[in-house]
């Protein structure tokens, strides 16, 4: 059973069902005439597994001390211990899903700034492939977002499009959503509402015309008075679907997979309930062109008290 902020998704079956999955290697004007028509490709195996599955072992090993893990089990597993729950500041930890201690926020700050995720990030599979699908040279925005989604939480990521958060920028943004390890249906990857760019576009609009009134840097906030609290489209996800006719589309992503997907596209997450009480180990990244206009912004590290 699929549920985000106590609504169930299963209930209705008709408002659910599964991404397409694309072959990176099929011609890349196919690959564009996709991601322009359905707002999203899932790239299955872009990346090398064993690569993936290894970055994934390197980040539980630098969390190993600070009491997320299940003590006695190799930490590439990313088994949450329960002493977690107890030591986490509940409110924080019921806003973001993730764990608010102080050692493992310290230590997620630290592996954002590493070498090895800014490689990861930007690794030649990736890159060589965005700067194909752009056609030019590819920019990676430095604020990377490395998401550990705890098991048992009550908590997910509210529906969304990317742009409300980038609009001092161009709005030829492409977010690139990776797996860092298995991630299935149940353990809440991302979910894309299908067909939702062409709403997220006429949502944009309608924000322009109410914030046309605003200064200039309120214009671009994504918390000002006209927006809903965090920029969120909603958090009733199967009333979403309703309302636009649509489906939010799921699957079980495997190491290796990428989604890549428009900055208009809504999108959000379910909540991790892993039978393996795994947690859920993501990242999400962003990418232009270097000759578009750069949200600056955007030009620091990522960390947990980031509002986003
Ligand atoms: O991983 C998540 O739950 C949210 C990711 C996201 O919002 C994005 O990729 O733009």
């Amino acid at each position: 059973m699929l549920t985000a902020f106590n609504k169930n998704l299963s209930e209705n079956p008709n408002r659910l069902g599964y991404l397409y999955e694309s072959n990176p290697k099929e011609e890349m004007s196919k690959l564009r005439t996709r991601f322009l028509k359905d707002g999203y490709l899932f790239l299955k195996g872009l990346l090398k597994k064993d690569d993936v599955i290894s970055f994934r072992e390197w980040v539980f090993k630098n969390l190993k001390n600070t009491g997320l893990l299940k003590e006695n089990i190799d930490p590439k597993y990313g088994i949450v211990s329960d002493s977690i729950y107890n030591n986490t500041n509940n409110e924080n930890f019921l806003q973001s899903g993730r764990a608010q201690n102080s050692l493992v926020k310290k230590q997620i700050s630290l592996i954002v700034k590493s070498t090895k995720y800014e490689s990861f990030c930007s690794q030649p599979l990736l890159s060589n492939f965005i700067d194909e699908f752009i056609d030019g040279i590819s920019y990676l925005h430095k604020r990377k977002i490395l998401r550990h989604t705890l098991p048992k939480s009550d908590n997910s990521t509210p529906a969304h499009y990317d742009l409300i958060y980038l609009r001092a920028g161009t709005n030829n943004i492409i977010t690139a959503w990776i797996p860092i390890g298995d991630i299935d249906i149940e353990e809440g990857g991302l979910m894309y509402l299908e067909g939702s760019h062409t709403q997220g576009i006429k949502i944009e609009k309608e924000f322009s015309i109410k914030n046309a009134n605003l200064s200039k840097e309120e214009q671009i906030n994504a918390f000002n008075k006209n927006m809903t609290e965090g920029g969120w489209i909603s958090k009733d996800f199967p009333n979403l679907a309703d309302k636009f006719n649509t489906k939010w589309l799921v699957t079980n992503f495997e190491a290796g997979d990428i989604l890549l997907h428009s900055p208009y596209l809504i999108h959000a997450s379910t909540n991790n309930k892993s039978s393996k009480e795994r947690i859920r180990l993501s990242t999400d990244i962003r990418f232009q062109n270097v000759n578009d206009k750069i949200d600056i912004r955007w030009d620091h590290h990522w960390h947990e008290d980031d509002n986003l």
